[in-house]
């Protein structure tokens, strides 16, 4: 097979035959038929949700027939398909992609008009589906999007948590988090399959007996299951008529369990016993790179993969399948380490189950995963303890021993008499306590390990696993992360993408995102430049107008908007952010500048931290604070504006990062993987400030040093200045500007006088500064200033603006697919 490339929407028209509906009339039939008879109300006493939930299923219906037909020819061609592990996927509303994907934008917009409803009025009453934290999980829906417009066979497995990630609020500018009840209303896009449940056991013990042929086998006696009913999703393809599954398992009680304790006599206990099982699926664990040893959350680990192994094996291949063929058919791909238990799954499948030899098996399992670590971060690598293993999963954990014997003789014969490198790649480690180091168990059965940008793969390589890409060298490779263009500008940036239609002459860009190349010459004639910030203007009026009503904030419109929008955390540095921003403000009050020399601008936050994250939420609380204080304060006059909406999510990302100036990717070096939200906005034409950390590197690379605002110590300078003894309070006590600052936020000045308010912040800062944000403090300023200057000539900022979105096509998400695909999975396209 060829390796793929983005099939362009010549493929099927949004007209082809497949499709029931074409016209405005066929439209406002299909619409009608699921409201009259899909959802038992009339037009004229349907309410607004009636009216999504009909739309959505007359929507859907166009991609239904097209959907059965990929499955269809899926199954003809026997081909390897992409089975993508991951415990989160960010998806973003489903709605406004599935009218994309299929062309029906204008049709469903005429006939909504004629009934006199408003398509953007029911597009918001869709509550997205928050089935991720972050850029994990976002970047898995990118993926399955890509897969599907290259019409690669691909199932995304993972959970359908009843809550996804919290709903934020602030109240007194502190977080406070609701749980998200994205299903209250009923959900048009899913597909529950109770009949294809399948059971998934735990705890209890082993045994060893010998089988008919005189083996000595051992079998798993658990203690207790629980059922995974698929729900199953589409994931069209952008206009080429394939819709690819993406199948998220729910958890509820099997029905044995319900007997055994039925019989009991127990009605109450047996219904407590449902509630346990159900809770397996009920809620996305919020923490976002720290992830917690909790039992639950081992427990949905286990339940996902399990589930889609059993599903892989019994239902998407065909009925006696040779196993040894497995890795022909099918490569598990692991989003970071929380599918990692399906390695001694399978093998355990495979050994316990089939009867399989050890070698054998393990030969097939090599062959069948591929790991990508998404962090550098030593609290982000997952380890069990093998207590909790021990207990929920006691024949994993005697695969997972038996794996590290094997492997760890394989090093001892490599390296006679180095014991402590066979310590150090032991799979298992006895500090803090005797634990599973997950991520060396994807390395060793990984076909290849993989990070996520240039710098990341090769700090992966030689930090964090530096012995094992010493003994497999080929096994390391890098795959940069790409973001989807239908999602992140097609849907999110009509005005750009129409300016860049009309400019190169058609669409084709949005599959070939590399065609914005084309746009460079552009950058260079005034007209262009007009239009293209006349699209800025129009998009900053639209996120005000967004604001104003989601938020109650007014937003000034002609101004930079600065913004700052990922997970809260301190390696990202959300506080050198503020720490600019009450410098601006200090330099005000104190008159070292002159209010009429300040540069407008508004600093726009979006951030959530998790529940438990102490620090991170002191910090929400004074940015909040430090908002409320300079936005009210009359002799700032408006010039610096700062706004937090609450609860960003993907929804609000569609509208902050078309209207971004400037954006701020700020992280201690070697520390941020990758990035995505970079990625974002440079291709909807905001300039980036940034440190030389994960993709920014290479996003710097391609738009050119002249278009990207560098700063702050490189990672081994990094490295250098802890080495030496990095101490925050002298760069504090040596710089005049930066003392002023923090002493400001000390003095009570964002608290009405509290000056013990913000004191775990500030000490935090000058105690220890974990991620050095004072070190970087004055680089950034300085950097700052150059984005001034440079935003003070409007023609030359939007020329090199233009020239990030031309230059940015390298971050397309089709490309990350080109590259898995050559580099690990080795699948090929299926034209239909
Ligand atoms: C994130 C990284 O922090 C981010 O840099 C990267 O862009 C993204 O993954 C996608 O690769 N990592 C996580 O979210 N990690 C975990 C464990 O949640």
């Amino acid at each position: 097979y060829p390796s793929p490339r983005p099939t362009s929407p010549g493929g099927l028209s949004p007209y082809d035959k497949d499709a029931p509906i074409h016209t405005v009339d066929e439209f406002i039939n299909g619409f009608m038929d699921e409201l009259n008879f899909g959802r038992g109300v009339s037009l004229a006493r349907s309410s607004r949700n009636d009216q999504y939930i009909a739309l959505s299923k007359a929507v859907r219906q166009n991609l239904q027939a097209r959907w059965m037909k990929t499955l269809a020819r899926q199954y003809e061609e026997q081909a390897k398909s992409v089975a993508y592990l991951s415990a989160e996927y960010l998806l973003g509303r489903q709605l406004d992609n599935a009218l994309l994907a299929t062309g029906m934008t204008d049709v469903v917009e005429e006939g909504l008009d004629a009934l006199g409803l408003s398509l953007d009025r029911l597009r918001a009453q869709e509550t997205e589906p928050g089935l991720g934290n972050g850029g994990l999980g976002r970047l898995a829906a990118c993926f399955v999007d890509s897969l599907a417009t290259m019409s690669v066979p691909c199932i995304g497995y993972g959970i359908r948590y009843e809550y996804g990630i919290f709903r934020q609020e602030f109240e007194d500018g502190w977080q406070v988090e609701h749980s998200d009840r994205w299903l209250a209303l009923g959900n048009p896009w899913e597909f529950p399959h109770p009949e294809h449940a399948v059971t998934v056991h735990f705890g209890g013990s082993t045994e060893t007996y010998t089988d008919d042929r005189g083996r000595e086998r051992t079998r798993w006696l658990p203690a207790w299951d629980v059922q995974g009913v698929p729900y199953n999703y589409m994931v069209p393809g952008y206009r080429n008529g394939r819709v690819n599954t993406l199948r998220l398992w729910s958890a509820r009680a099997t029905r044995a369990f319900d007997l055994r304790i039925f019989n009991a006599g127990d009605y109450v206990e047996a219904v407590r016993a449902q509630t346990f099982a159900e809770n397996i699926s009920k809620v996305l664990y919020p923490e976002d790179s720290t992830p917690q040893g909790k039992e639950l959350r081992l427990q949905q680990q286990y339940f996902f993969v399990a589930c889609s192994l059993r599903d892989q094996l019994e239902n998407v291949l065909p009925k006696y399948f040779d196993l040894a063929n497995l890795p022909d058919r099918v490569i598990f791909q692991l989003n970071d380490t929380h599918p990692v238990i399906a390695i001694p799954e399978l093998m355990r499948l495979l050994v316990d189950e089939k009867g399989m030899e050890w070698d054998d098996a393990w030969a097939i399992t090599q062959k069948c995963f591929a790991y990508t670590c998404h962090t550098l971060l030593p609290e982000a690598l997952e380890v069990w303890s093998v207590e909790l293993l021990g207990k929920l999963l006691p024949r994993h954990l005697e695969i997972i021993y038996k794996i590290n014997e094997i492997f760890l003789d394989e090093v001892r014969a490599a390296y006679p008499g180095d014991e402590i490198k066979l310590r150090r790649m032991s799979i298992i480690t006895d500090h803090p306590e005797r634990s599973v180091r997950m991520a060396y168990l994807a390395t060793i059965a990984g076909s290849k390990v993989n990070g996520v940008a240039a710098l990341h793969s090769e700090l992966l390589r030689d930090k964090v696993l530096p012995d094992f890409s010493a003994y497999w060298p080929d096994k390391f490779t890098n795959v940069t992360n790409g973001i989807t263009p239908r999602r992140f500008i097609r849907l999110s940036n009509p005005g750009l993408s129409d300016l860049i239609t009309q400019t190169l002459g058609d669409e084709g860009w949005v599959t070939d995102l590399e065609r914005l190349r084309e746009l460079e010459p552009h950058a260079d004639d005034p007209a262009f430049r007009e239009k293209f910030r006349q699209v800025k203007a129009a998009n900053k009026q639209t996120l005000a107008q967004v604001l104003s009503t989601r938020d109650n904030i007014t937003l000034p419109t002609d101004v930079m908007y600065d913004v700052m929008v990922k997970r809260l955390h301190e390696y990202k540095r959300q506080t050198l952010k503020l720490l600019h921003i009450v410098t601006l403000y200090e330099q005000i009050l104190s008159g070292k500048v002159a209010v009429e020399d300040v540069m407008p601008r508004a600093f726009l936050f979006g951030a959530k931290a998790a529940p438990g994250y102490r620090i991170a939420k002191e910090i929400i609380a004074l940015i909040n604070a430090v908002g409320k204080t300079v936005n009210n304060d009359p002799q700032v006059q408006g010039r610096l504006t700062v706004a937090f909406p609450a609860n960003y999510n993907v929804t609000l990302a569609e509208r902050l990062i078309p209207a971004a100036d400037l954006s701020e990717q700020i992280s201690l070096a070697g520390k941020e993987a990758s990035g995505t939200g970079n990625m974002k906005f440079a291709l909807n034409g905001a300039l980036t400030i940034g440190t030389d950390d994960g993709a920014n590197v290479e996003i710097r690379q391609l738009v050119g040093d002249d278009n990207f605002f560098l700063f702050g110590m490189l990672e081994p300078e990094v490295e250098a200045t802890i080495a030496e003894g990095y101490s925050p309070v002298s760069v504090y006590e040596n710089n005049p500007q930066l003392k002023a600052t923090i002493d400001l936020i000390a003095s009570g000045h964002f608290s009405d006088g509290d000056r013990n308010r913000f004191e775990p912040v500030i000490s935090n800062l000058l105690g220890e500064d974990r991620f050095l944000a004072l070190a970087d403090y004055a680089a950034y300023l300085e950097a700052q200033q150059r984005v001034e200057a440079a935003y003070a000539d409007p023609d030359d900022w939007s020329r090199k603006a233009i020239l990030n979105v031309a230059r940015s096509g390298f971050f397309s998400s089709d490309r990350s697919m080109v590259d898995y695909i050559d580099r690990i999975w080795h699948t090929p396209a299926i034209t239909q």
